[in-house]
């Protein structure tokens, strides 16, 4: 198991934690999800280390931004 800490940019509320958490877990692999709203900050449990730019699209097909890289 890999978990891999990434920061988002844009959610206010528990709708948007409930989106992120959603597309992030539907990416293959994925097997947790957890998403602290106060910091924006988004860990992810998987199988093995994914690609940053999965997860980026998964995170932008709920309407938010992943910071950095
Ligand atoms: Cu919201």
């Amino acid at each position: 198991m890999v978990t891999t800490t990434y920061q988002v940019q844009g959610m206010t509320c528990g709708h948007c934690v409930s989106a992120v958490s959603a597309e992030v877990g539907a990416v293959a692999g994925v097997s947790d999800v957890q998403v602290d709203l106060a910091t924006g900050r988004v860990t992810v449990t998987s199988d093995s280390p994914l690609d940053t730019s999965t997860v980026r699209s998964a995170v932008d097909e709920a309407g938010y931004d992943l910071v950095g890289e």
